[in-house]
């Protein structure tokens, strides 16, 4: 860590490290400086030494609890503001110079009228706190697909988070060199101190404003110190500033895990697959195959976010520019997800999820019973009675952990590759109770695209508002399109047809559904590690090798196509969870309408044929 004298900052240009040789980003680094006028500036260099000493300090302050080392060494717990706990969609705006270029889906307002409110609430907001300058890449450093950051934070705990879910500190510096380009990154909890003022544990404010400038890539985020509002990096930048970079570059910036899986005969296949946020990416990018099918392999290059450029081949190669895992604790356990909880086991970063007696983490659904006492993550005392008495959790429902992905023991071989990995296929996911069965392929591109626009999916705790609820949330992308929906539907028909007429096959397009619930409500597919039976049934499919059914939506698996060793599960169970339902695909296809509708600026032609062949299969 570099420090910065604080008398001068507001009039001069910060003092950088001698390693810092771009003018450009040291003049930002001290206008901003002047603008939110910091006690001090910190220049981050990525090391060891700096994290355990910004970890001592939060300890110190409160903001983190140290665990139990011998249980859970260089391990920490911080506990939020309850009011600062997910995603602020309604304040998350795309400040485009046009509305249109936002489109329907995101929030806008006009980027004037935005820099004017937000020089407002950003002067003098960290007064009394210092600024970390955070330089970050995403990807492997200098691979042709990364990209590289700079957040400026005046929270120690994004600082540390940011080590762990990106490449951070000192040698992005020699990436950008004196003039490289990079994503500046604004960010304040929004609380600035008064002399003498005592700080709180979990600085916020309750104003949130979550914004990008597409035209010009920048980002600034004020008032939440929570996950993805806050740790710039992950959806803001790799996923709203780099959706725009991708449709300007040719590219695609998705929400997919990425991951490969390995037949017993050695063939190896990469996949991407999107799911909504809190529908268990983390858990089938580290998926353990059931013994049964032996000798299948699955390994993991990213939980949450790909980057796929074409390559000089024709084909799509992905990256996880993403270096850290910020999964959801709650369900999370050695049956659902064994590889997550040894990755686990160290060096990893609680967030509001609940203490124990001895030091220790727990959460809901990790062992039962639950322990007799426990601390919640809003610092109360927690018992099981009190929970089934009150409805309390204790752990919330968002709660998450931060953990280097290097501690994954199904880590990919090539998942630091800078070249990325060659994509054979994409899955779409969404959690629906009805309607969805448990996989269709997509008997051409543009099927698939159709299928992924019109993606419904249940809401969940990942972000702030009521749960539960069916919105459509095409390609997973809904809080994380940069840009006008409609355009990001065509560029990804613009990319089918420039593999079309290159020499390279294109990936195939499956849409699955892992949520379907019976009469009484439960799931009936097992879910986790079974997923593998459907993932091979996709890869053969890929290959050529297993037999399908074309029916109205596209081509299924019958009972007799997948494998069944060592699971019961009837015939009739897999009729539960794939039949489809011409009533409620009828209403289904309205809720697509009313999308279309919604989208119908730029909205491609080809997704409303789509759609007509689909309705006209239906009646007949
Ligand atoms: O956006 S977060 O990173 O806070 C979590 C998510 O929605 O996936
Ligand atoms: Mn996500």
């Amino acid at each position: 860590m570099t420090q910065a004298s604080s008398s001068t900052i507001a009039a001069t240009l910060v003092s950088a490290p001698a390693y810092v040789k771009h003018e450009k980003l040291i003049a930002w680094v001290s206008s901003i400086a002047a603008l939110t006028k910091p006690a001090k500036v910190v220049w981050c260099d990525g090391s060891q030494e700096e994290y355990d000493s910004l970890c001592a300090q939060m300890v110190a302050s409160g903001t983190m609890k140290k665990l139990n080392q011998d249980k859970r060494p260089n391990s920490f717990l911080a506990c939020s503001d309850p009011s600062d706990v997910a995603r602020v969609e309604d304040c998350t705006f795309i400040c485009s110079a046009s509305k249109n270029d936002a489109g329907p889906t995101n929030n806008w307002m006009e980027p004037a009228e935005m820099r004017t409110k937000l020089s407002g609430l950003f002067d003098g907001c960290m007064q009394g706190r210092t600024l970390y300058v955070v330089p970050f890449s995403m990807g492997p450093i200098g691979s042709p697909i990364a990209h590289i950051g700079v957040e400026l934070s005046d929270s120690p705990y994004v600082a540390v988070n940011m080590r762990v879910m990106t490449r951070m500190g000192k040698a992005v510096f020699d990436v950008l060199g004196t003039d490289g380009e990079f994503v500046p990154c604004v960010h304040s909890v929004g609380a600035p101190l008064t002399a003498g003022q005592k700080d709180v544990t979990w600085p916020c404010n309750k104003t949130k404003y979550i914004v990008h400038y597409p035209e010009t890539r920048e980002i600034w985020s004020f008032g939440s110190g929570y996950g993805g509002n806050a740790l710039l990096g992950k959806k803001c930048f790799a996923l709203r500033i780099a959706s725009n970079m991708g449709r300007d570059q040719g590219w695609l910036a998705e929400h997919m895990l990425i991951l490969g899986v390995e037949s017993p005969e050695g063939k190896k296949h990469y996949v991407a697959a999107a799911f909504p946020s809190a529908c268990g990416k983390t858990n089938f990018a580290m998926l353990i195959p059931p013994a049964s099918l032996n000798g299948w392999k699955v390994t993991t290059i990213g939980d949450d976010i790909a980057w796929i450029k074409p390559g000089a081949d024709g084909r799509l190669y992905a990256i996880n520019p993403e270096a850290g895992y910020f999964g959801v604790a709650p369900g999370t356990n050695t049956l659902t997800n064994y590889n997550c909880m040894a990755s686990l086991s160290a060096n990893t970063i609680f967030t509001n999820v609940a203490l124990t007696d001895d030091g220790d983490v727990w959460w809901e659904g990790l062992s039962k019973p639950a322990p007799a006492h426990l601390t919640d993550w809003q610092g109360q005392d927690w018992t099981p009675e009190i929970g089934r008495d009150t409805g309390r959790k204790a752990a919330h429902p968002n709660a998450r952990f931060t953990v280097p992905a290097t501690q994954n023991p199904v880590i990919d071989s090539a998942w630091d590759d800078p070249a990325g990995v060659p994509i054979s296929a994409f899955i779409f996911g969404g959690r629906r109770s009805t309607t969805v069965p448990l996989v269709t392929e997509a008997r051409n591109w543009v099927e698939g695209v159709y299928m992924a626009a019109t993606m419904g999916s249940e809401t969940t705790a990942a972000a702030v508002g009521q749960q539960g609820i069916v919105r459509r949330d095409p390609f997973a992308m809904l809080p994380f399109i940069g840009y006008n929906m409609s355009d990001y539907f065509q560029h990804w028909l613009n990319v089918g047809k420039k593999i079309a007429a290159s020499p390279a096959e294109l990936p195939k397009i499956f849409c699955v559904n892992w949520f379907r619930t019976d009469a009484e409500g439960k799931f009936v597919w097992p879910g986790y590690s079974d997923n593998m039976r459907v993932l091979k049934w996709m890869v053969e499919r890929v290959e050529g090798k297993a037999a399908g059914t074309e029916n109205i939506f596209g081509t299924t698996p019958k009972f007799a196509d997948l494998n069944w060793d060592g699971l019961e599960f009837t015939q009739q169970q897999f009729d539960t969870i794939t039949s489809i339902d011409k009533a409620a695909w009828q209403a289904e296809l309205v809720l697509h309408s009313e999308l279309f509708e919604k989208l119908d600026y730029h909205l491609p032609s080809e997704l409303k044929t789509t759609k007509a062949q689909l309705e006209k299969r239906l009646l007949a």
